[in-house]
């Protein structure tokens, strides 16, 4: 059985930096508590009849679920003491949340999806919480409207047979899974390296009469027979990024949603701040790649705060692909 819970391991990095002021690890360990109310709300959901919409829509006109909010109200509220968080914006909130009596000392601004892929709340199926970390630079939304080579931290819950917590400092990935009878996550794995190749995709391909040709035709390559090259691909798609996401890093591959025209989705469905970035720094701190297909999504910089960016995330020989199909350069 391990035993370096996330707490000590948070800490034990934290003093291999002299200097540090402890404010990181504090935040990073408060996302680790509301992860396991989550977890625990999850767990009795369908008992205590919190499934289902809440009839409320958020600001991309998406139904909320009683549990996109729920999961809000516990992140929020994770950071309303302590003075570490002067701003919270979430995907479903239209405008960041303002903690007041931080609002000019917190250093920290965080961004977070509460509750990953709802369409599985009412069928049981997995889920996740996504969040970001930023330093607040001089409060307001510029300060969330910076490239995702600004965040300071980043990392996911996942709320599936296990709850893993997976995080990255920009020193690595590390994973860790919780053990619910002593209410700890346990570190897992250290250093956490995703497969330079995979040999599964993930892609709601239902609606590929949408995507843009370029797109249909790297699908069409992943599926042709070609043994020596490892395909074909096989197809895993869940609904949830966090899950696709998560078999991803520890088995290669790639994940993608690009625009969609039948949905009228022209710039994706994925939001780049509170899914894309954080995702694709994990990614990126894993060995792997996230792109638009045309440029880094680390690079990109949001017009707004709930901006959507075509998304493609995983392997760096998929991804790269994924790019020379994107740029009609694809192999003959
Ligand atoms: P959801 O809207 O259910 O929260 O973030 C959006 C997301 O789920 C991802 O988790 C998931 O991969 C994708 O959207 C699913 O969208 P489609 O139903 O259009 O495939």
């Amino acid at each position: 059985m391990p035993s370096v819970t996330l707490d000590r391991f948070i800490l034990e990095n934290e003093h291999a930096h002299p200097g540090a002021t402890g404010e990181l690890s504090e935040l990073l360990m408060r996302f680790g508590v509301a992860g396991k109310r989550i977890a625990r709300e999850l767990a009795v959901a369908g008992l205590a009849k919190e499934l289902g919409t809440a009839g409320t829509t958020n600001v991309s006109g998406e139904q909320q679920k009683k549990l996109d909010l729920l999961a809000n109200e516990i992140l929020l509220e994770a950071f309303d003491y302590g003075g570490l968080v002067s701003t919270a914006a979430s995907e479903e909130m239209e405008e960041p949340y303002i903690y007041t009596r931080n609002a000019e000392k917190g250093r920290y601004a965080i961004l977070f999806d509460p509750m990953d892929g709802s369409s599985n709340i009412d069928v049981n199926g997995t889920l996740g919480t996504i969040f970001s970390v930023r330093r607040r630079q001089l409060g307001g939304d510029a300060d969330l409207l910076r490239s995702g080579r600004e965040q300071v931290a980043a990392g996911y819950i996942l709320f599936g047979p296990a709850t893993l917590f997976v995080y990255t400092s920009c020193e690595g990935v590390h994973l860790f899974t919780l053990e619910p009878s002593i209410g700890e996550f346990l570190l897992t794995k250290r250093s956490v390296r995703m497969p330079a190749r995979g040999k599964g995709y993930a892609a709601n391909e239902g609606r590929s009469a949408g995507w843009p040709a370029s797109v249909r035709a790297f699908t069409e390559w992943l599926k042709e027979k070609d043994p020596e090259m490892g395909r074909p691909y096989s197809t895993r798609y869940s609904g949830s990024l966090v899950a696709d996401f998560h078999r991803i890093l520890l088995e290669g591959g790639i994940y993608y949603y690009p625009p969609d025209s039948s949905t009228g989705k022209s710039r994706g469905k994925l939001r780049l701040l509170y899914e894309c970035h954080p995702l694709a720094l994990v990614a990126d701190q894993a060995g792997g790649r996230a792109s638009t297909g045309l440029e880094a999504i680390l690079d990109v910089v949001p017009e707004s705060l709930h901006a959507r960016v075509p998304f493609a995330i995983g392997s760096m020989a998929e991804v790269a692909l994924y790019e020379r199909f994107v740029r009609n350069e694809a192999p003959s």
